[in-house]
């Protein structure tokens, strides 16, 4: 049984000589959890990981949809469906949608991340003339707006992805991590496009029945060690992979918390991370209100955003741009002492 090493990033200046950068980013480390699924974990210096692991979890990461990866960066989610868990209905014309994300860059949003198909639990399959009449028509109107920052789509669909390509998408965010439609490894990988493999246990209709893992953090990793993988042998340099362990896709709350508690582990597979935990139902649920409206769990959102962000998370997928914007801010001059405009 192989061991996994999972970093424990530090962001404050009090940083040793032999500290290791994480990621190349804000956050360093010199000590590593050993895990395993025989043993009970033990905490070693950095110097006894393995050369190779150690390598991937300290290089720099390359730019992501033109993006520098050496500082945070904010993901505005932009529902163009009638059904989303949290904004469904709100932008689906492409007037209220260009106003949305002009709104959002305008609040701070890095990129912006169009999605034409609801993946809530329960959800139903859209068909792709339907996910394509709904997103693509967006993404043109962005950029006949002059809007140029980058934009990804959320698709598990290789022809939604293609005319995406072709309208000017700077990333493919599937969340299926190309497990749905076996076309699209051939469709992505040729371009030069980021691409978002995210873990999913299940299709969104059945994936909150009873989701099972022997250890979620581990299978999860080696879920996306072999997507990852994959995708490089098929021709997509690692640079340009981008992994998200999935929070709430076929996850109980606790398997939910065992990833956010443990997402350093995620950089030893050296690609960006990323991660969507905006307005999910756990949040509700530890905040203490569940049956709340999901628009009003943005100060918890807020806190994982930032717990994620402590441990070199790259990209962090949210619905409240601006509040999100601002406690980035702070928790950034809290922890360093530092104000940089
Ligand atoms: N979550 C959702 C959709 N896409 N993509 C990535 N990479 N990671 C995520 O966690 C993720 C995602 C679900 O959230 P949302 O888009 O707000 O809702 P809905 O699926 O109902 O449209």
């Amino acid at each position: 049984m192989r061991d996994y090493f999972r970093p424990l990033p530090q962001c404050g200046p009090a940083r040793p000589a032999d500290a290791r950068p994480l990621a190349g980013g804000w956050c360093w480390f010199e000590r590593v959890e050993v895990l395993s699924r025989t043993r009970a974990p033990r905490i070693v210096p950095a110097d006894e990981v393995p050369g190779d692991i150690l390598a991937r979890l300290s290089a720099p990461r390359p730019p992501v949809a033109g993006l520098a990866m050496d500082r945070p960066r904010l993901m505005g989610i932009l529902n163009v469906t009638p059904d989303s868990f949290s904004d469904g209905g709100r932008f689906n014309t492409v007037d209220a949608a260009t106003a949305r994300a002009a709104e959002m860059l305008a609040e701070g949003a890095d990129l912006l991340d169009i999605g034409g198909e609801s993946t809530r639990p329960g959800a139903d399959p859209v068909p792709v003339e339907e996910e394509i009449a709904r997103t693509i028509p967006v993404l043109k109107a962005l950029r006949a707006a002059g809007i140029s920052a980058p934009v990804s789509l959320d698709t598990r669909k290789a022809r939604v992805a293609a005319e995406g390509i072709w309208a000017g998408a700077a990333m493919i965010n599937d969340v299926s991590a190309m497990t749905y439609d076996p076309e699209m490894e051939r469709t992505v990988i040729n371009t030069n496009l980021a691409l978002c493999l995210m873990h999913a246990q299940g299709d969104p209709k059945t994936m909150q029945k009873a989701p099972h893992y022997r250890d979620v953090l581990l299978d999860v990793y080696d879920f996306l060690e072999e997507k990852a993988d994959k995708a490089e042998a098929a021709g997509a340099e690692r640079g340009r992979i981008v992994l998200d362990p999935g929070i709430g896709f076929g996850k109980t709350l606790a398997h939910n918390l065992a990833l956010l508690a443990g997402l350093g582990l995620f950089h030893g597979l050296g690609c960006t991370l990323l991660l969507g935990a905006s307005r999910k139902r756990f949040i509700g649920t530890i905040g203490g209100n569940p049956e709340a409206p999901a628009a009003q769990r943005a100060p918890g959102s807020i806190g994982v955003a930032l717990a994620a962000i402590a441990q070199g998370v790259q990209i962090v997928r949210v619905h409240d741009i601006a509040a999100t914007r601002q406690a980035m801010a702070l928790w950034q001059a809290a922890t360093t002492g530092r104000w940089e405009t």
